[in-house]
């Protein structure tokens, strides 16, 4: 496999650590000079158990390199052990294990702490969500609501919220903040969303948020309120909002993002119909569509709708390519029993057949007169610019976006979601499909199943927590230097040392 086009993990570690304390620190086995060490009171010890050798090198190398002095051997003096997936029962056992005592004051740490401190440059307070409780049941009386980790792909999430008062609040925040571009409020709100989404029960109380993670002050805020009054004003007055109800309803149109609505906005538009009418609006092919099929597109489409689908496209690929094969993915592949569209991957045994695949599936679908729109991208994967480092960079993988005429005869008992009183006897839904050669499709399958925040989470967990990158296309240890093999999903969650969560749970 070829090199990214980044420096290799030593080089870029070097620059980084050059500037600030010298080329000394780099070695995980030296002490930084004294006068190095900014924070003299923290001692930290890191633990290797079930840590492993190389990444507690790397670790020790991050802080030693941000002036926090690293202990390598546990005594009297450490301060702070950080412990990263050992259990609080088997840590305690091992620390009374060893020969030497550590002080009654020392701190017991979950790596949460340790990886805050490093992304604040210096040691965070300690909070009782830091702390490995010898036994978690004492740690809460909520069960296992202590342990809820910052990291959605360590949560699982299914359908079932019993906060949904709350998250359906954050929600509509998060949307404002994007609307009016505030990108970090909104990822703050959806990620409070989130946790909560999380849960297994309903909280009653602000002090039953205490030890969760990723609840800023303007998140409790909203949630205190929501305790007393029952609702949140803040909420309302958004809700009621003229400039927010009319970005949502022009957001809500196909090929509409978030700029284009505001320009209409602030051009004085205020329904879909004077857009449509107005003589100096240009609509793109997508808007176009969008315009004419929205009541339909607008409506959500049913799990057997979107099986339904999944027919039509699989006898068609079955017509062109028979040993190709195709997977429900997105929304529905969580449990979802509606979604904005369907989402399928299609691909073929071996890496390179794949191409073109996409661009046949369309003729066919044209030739049996149900193809309403399509919009196909080309293939732009070029592995020597592997991996990518944004978060919500589109996969370079051969897609189309289309627009499918879905007639209610092949809807198992007619259940298509039409307009009550239509007769037309058919619905338009939207399909993306999305066709990955054979090598990456544990990747475009683990990235398209979404959610969309789970997604972010692994990236950002492989990231931070263990020095990798991630995206739709491959997984890259820095440490290494080498992209890691998978084919299957598992076997990501494998390379990332994290518990494998099924499809459902991941609905973050
Ligand atoms: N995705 C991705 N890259 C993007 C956008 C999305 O990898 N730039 C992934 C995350 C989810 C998946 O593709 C499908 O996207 P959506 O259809 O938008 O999400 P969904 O979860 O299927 O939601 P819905 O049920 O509303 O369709
Ligand atoms: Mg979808």
């Amino acid at each position: 496999m070829s090199q990214p086009a980044t420096l290799p993990p030593l080089m870029m570690m070097k620059k980084k650590t050059k500037k600030c304390s010298g080329p000394s620190i780099l070695s995980s086995n030296q002490h930084p000079q004294p006068g190095k060490v900014k924070f003299l009171g923290v001692r930290i010890y890191i633990v290797e158990r079930r840590m492993g050798h190389s990444r507690r090198g790397f670790l020790s190398s991050l802080a030693r390199s941000k002036g926090f002095r690293v202990e390598d051997t546990l005594g009297g003096k450490v301060t702070h052990v950080v412990s990263e997936g050992n259990p609080g029962g088997e840590l305690w056992g091992w620390l009374r294990a060893q020969t030497v005592a550590l002080a009654g004051t020392a701190e017991v740490l979950d790596i949460s702490w340790f990886t805050e401190s490093m992304r604040e440059g210096r040691p965070v307070a300690v909070e009782s969500r830091h702390r490995i409780q010898e036994d978690a049941s004492l740690l809460s009386p909520v069960g296992s609501r202590s342990a809820v980790s910052q990291y959605a792909c360590q949560r699982r999430t299914t359908l079932d919220n019993p906060n949904k008062i709350f998250t359906d609040a954050f929600e509509v925040l998060a949307e404002h903040s994007d609307f009016s571009g505030s990108s970090g409020p909104a990822l703050a709100f959806k990620r409070a969303a989130s946790v909560l989404r999380s849960l297994s029960s309903a909280l009653h109380c602000l002090g039953d948020t205490r030890d969760l993670p990723c609840l800023g002050e303007q998140s409790r805020a909203v949630m205190e309120e929501i305790f007393e009054c029952g609702r949140s004003f803040k909420v309302q007055g958004i809700l009621s909002d003229e400039k927010f109800q009319t970005m949502k309803l022009f957001t809500s149109v196909f090929g509409v993002g978030p700029k284009t609505a505001e320009k209409w906005f602030l051009r004085g538009l205020r329904s879909l119909e004077e857009i449509a009418t107005h003589p100096h609006v240009h609509l793109n092919r997508m808007q176009q569509a969008g315009f004419l099929y929205y009541a339909d597109i607008s409506r959500g489409i049913s799990k057997s709708e979107a099986e339904a689908l999944g027919r039509i496209v699989e006898d068609t690929l079955h017509q062109i390519a028979p040993n190709a094969s195709m997977v429900l993915t997105g929304g529905f592949r969580r449990g979802k029993e509606f979604g904005h569209d369907v989402d399928y991957i299609l691909t073929t045994p071996d890496a390179g057949t794949e191409e073109g695949l996409l661009l046949r599936v369309i003729d066919r679908l044209n030739y049996q007169g149900i193809l309403l729109y399509q919009e196909y991208q080309e293939s732009t994967f070029d592995k020597s610019r592997l991996p990518c480092r944004r978060f919500e960079a589109m996969d370079h993988f051969p897609k189309c976006f289309l627009i499918i005429k879905l007639h209610a005869e092949v809807v198992p008992e007619g259940a298509l979601s039409c307009d009550h009183g239509d007769r037309r006897g058919w619905r338009a839904v939207r399909l993306d499909l999305v066709a990955p050669p054979a090598d990456r499709f544990a990747f475009a399958l683990l990235g398209w199943s979404g959610s969309t925040m789970f997604e972010r989470d692994l990236r950002r967990f492989a990231r931070l927590e263990r020095g990798m990158l991630l995206d739709n296309h491959a997984l890259y240890d820095k440490s290494k230097d080498a992209f890691l093999v998978a084919k299957t999903e598992r076997d990501i969650f494998d390379l990332l040392g994290l518990d494998y969560i099924e499809p459902w749970q991941r609905n973050a």
